[in-house]
């Protein structure tokens, strides 16, 4: 197994997260990358920085040079406290269709990109998320030597072309998939098994015919996060498929979730996969109710295996700072075909 990182990725510290007007600490902390590195035995192989263009082939250039510049336009402009945090968002209801004018407060400006108050910007967290997309991109690059993990951090599924928000800031399961693409695979397969739904990444690929989208999540219809995204009939025509769960479901539903997505990638003729790797299902996770046990890792990362396809493993949530490494230990050993211990 190749295992990539940088660890500029942990020169993110979002502080906090805003929510239901809370300042609750921060969940997607940095020790979880030493956390997952310490549980995961690998040579582990340091990411060389994406190109810029990689980049502007899922984003665009408005939501690139917003988050490598907001955080100096905001300290320059000297506000109370050191993380870019919005007040007001250019949402339709807002514009009322009209275009709107690029403010010029920067306290006006944050919330045209950002689409939540849980997702600050502080001082690393451009050179972080630029990283943590460059381990992706590193990986998929070299997963011709076998199966690549990429231990991304800050996250990456909830990031669209335009905006990010839910802890992730560029999507870096979107620039393994496109950087998979170009080394010459005409079908790409996302698999996504975090516990939530990755709205950015199906967003993205939505109207594409060469990139597969399956995610297994906890239900948004029973009030959880991304709330208005990854709905069962969102199929895009057959190229996207959403299984969500009831809260509390455990192993046996879940794996049932991901043996639908890996029966309908390998269907649909995938060459390649990208799993977004995320652990929060698990029971000790504190940011989902779905109750995924170690087991219930080994035989996802076990089914995702079994598609026998040059696979790369990008890292999204989990929280649980004392479990977490093992859960993707675990996941990883599956896929590997290795035995869980
Ligand atoms: C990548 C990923 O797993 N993102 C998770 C985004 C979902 N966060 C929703 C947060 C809901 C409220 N959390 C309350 C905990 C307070 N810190
Ligand atoms: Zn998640």
């Amino acid at each position: 197994m190749i295992a990539v990182w940088s660890p500029t990725t942990l020169l993110h510290d979002p502080s906090a997260e805003i929510w239901i007007g809370l300042r609750t600490p921060g969940t997607e902390v940095a020790e979880r990358v030493s956390r997952i590195r310490e549980a995961v035995p690998a040579e582990w192989a340091l990411a060389g920085e994406v190109p810029w263009s990689v980049l502007t082939s899922v984003h665009s250039e408005g939501l690139l040079r917003h988050l490598r510049d907001v955080y100096a336009d905001w300290v320059s402009t000297g506000y109370p406290q050191d993380r870019v945090v919005p007040y007001v968002f250019p949402t339709p209801a807002m514009l009322g269709g009209m275009p709107g004018r690029m403010p010029v407060a920067v306290h006006g400006r944050a919330g045209l990109y950002a689409y939540d108050t849980m997702t600050l910007v502080g001082p690393g967290t451009w050179e972080a998320a630029l990283m943590a997309a460059s381990a992706a991109w590193t990986a998929a690059r070299r997963v011709s030597e076998g199966l690549a993990y990429a231990l991304c951090r800050p996250p990456g599924h909830h990031a669209t072309r335009d905006g990010y928000g839910g802890s992730c800031y560029l999507n870096n399961a979107a620039v393994a998939a496109v950087t998979l693409r170009a080394e010459g695979f005409a079908k790409v397969a996302v698999i996504d098994v975090d516990a939530h739904h990755g709205n950015g990444t199906q967003a993205i690929f939505w109207d594409r015919d060469d990139v597969f989208y399956g995610s297994v999540h906890v239900d948004p219809g029973a009030g959880w996060f991304p709330h208005y995204m990854g709905f069962a009939d969102e199929t895009a025509g057959g190229t996207n498929l959403n299984v969500p769960l009831a809260p509390e479901s455990g192993d046996e539903v879940w794996l049932s979730g991901v043996a639908r997505l890996c029966e309908a990638a390998a269907r649909w003729g995938a060459e390649a996969l990208v799993v977004s790797l995320g652990v929060d299902a698990a029971a000790d996770d504190p940011e989902s109710p779905l109750r995924v046990t170690r087991d219930g890792y080994f035989e996802t990362g076990r089914s995702l295996g079994g598609l026998g396809l040059p696979t790369v493993a990008v890292q999204e949530g989990g929280y649980h700072l004392e479990t977490i490494g093992p859960l993707v230990a675990a996941t990883l050993r599956g896929m590997g075909g290795q035995s869980l211990s």
